[in-house]
């Protein structure tokens, strides 16, 4: 059964989707802080937020699943349509743009092609939004993002927050950088780019990946929390989650819990992906995924 329905974007007089090959985790409702009063102006202040029930896509897309998705309906990202995207330039540690960098050799041509288990990247939120929708789902929040890797993000269940280890007894938790930031990742943690989604082991919760590898683009456009009562403007920043193999510990906590990066929707860069969501109630819409319920009576 087509998983595309009505007005879903890019699969409208496309090939009909197959069902989409992923793992989803339920998310039990539940209230949780967001931010962190210790944190950067933009974590300030804490708040708690109440969310409902919700499946998580177990992983990071990964380029698998998106080049399912681009073979059956014929989607061409923001950075293949812009003939390129953003690139770290580790000489000068500043971004630069990689002439036809794309998602399926996120580093541009005569470097190595994206590995199938691996996060996509280079992919905008505009990329990402039409993935989700077009199978029935949709981005989280910034907000449920954070609710999920509250329930802990890493094999041990452990929250990260400012000045945690990566490390501990000469094993890391996640994937990030190590050495000298820009100009050398000695890849301690065993990758200097993206690793295989699950590589560094699964939460208590079932997700993979909630600390580091990848920013995920969450739905949310970017608005201080001293202001998030208000309408951010139409082409606001949208918030990205979860830190990246770029974060160096030393400059960047970003795979902490409540860590919130921000870019223009048309961005797409080499370390940030995405996963989508699907509320609770539309699980028929959901056919031919795979549905993890573990932790349902987790009380945060
Ligand atoms: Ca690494």
């Amino acid at each position: 059964m087509p998983l595309a329905h009505a007005g879903s974007g890019p699969a409208r007089s496309q090939p009909a989707l197959q069902p989409r090959a992923a793992d989803l985790v339920w998310v039990p409702a539940g209230t949780v802080q967001i931010g962190d009063n210790a944190g950067p102006p933009e974590e300030r202040p804490s708040f708690r937020f109440t969310s409902p029930a919700f499946l998580m896509d177990r992983t990071p897309v990964t380029v698998q699943q998106f080049a399912a998705f681009v073979r059956d309906t014929g989607y061409r990202t923001d950075a293949e349509r812009d003939g390129g995207a953003g690139v770290l330039d580790q000489t000068q540690g500043a971004w630069v743009l990689a002439d036809r960098a794309t998602w399926r050799r996120p580093r541009g041509p005569g470097t190595p092609a994206a590995r199938d288990s691996h996060p996509v990247t280079q992919v905008s939120w505009f990329d990402a939004t039409a993935f989700c929708r077009a199978y029935g789902a949709r981005l989280p929040t910034e907000f449920e993002w954070e609710r999920a890797a509250r329930l802990g993000q890493t094999a041990d269940g452990h929250v990260f927050t400012i000045g945690d280890p990566i490390e501990l007894s000469h094993h890391y938790r996640l994937n990030a950088w190590q050495g000298v930031f820009p100009l050398l990742d000695t890849g301690a943690d065993g990758y200097r780019g993206t690793s295989p989604v699950g590589a560094f082991g699964t939460a208590p919760s079932g997700l993979t990946d909630m600390a580091g590898n990848v920013w995920e683009w969450t739905a949310s456009s970017y608005v201080p929390y001293t202001a998030r009562d208000q309408t951010p403007a139409g082409e606001s920043e949208r918030v990205s989650r979860g830190g990246s193999f770029l974060c160096s510990p030393s400059f960047c906590e970003g795979y902490r819990a409540s860590a919130r990066n921000h870019t223009s929707p048309d961005t797409a860069l080499e370390n940030i992906g995405f996963r989508c969501v699907a509320d609770a109630a539309h699980l028929s819409a959901l056919t031919g995924h795979v549905i993890t319920q573990v932790h349902k009576d987790h009380a945060p």
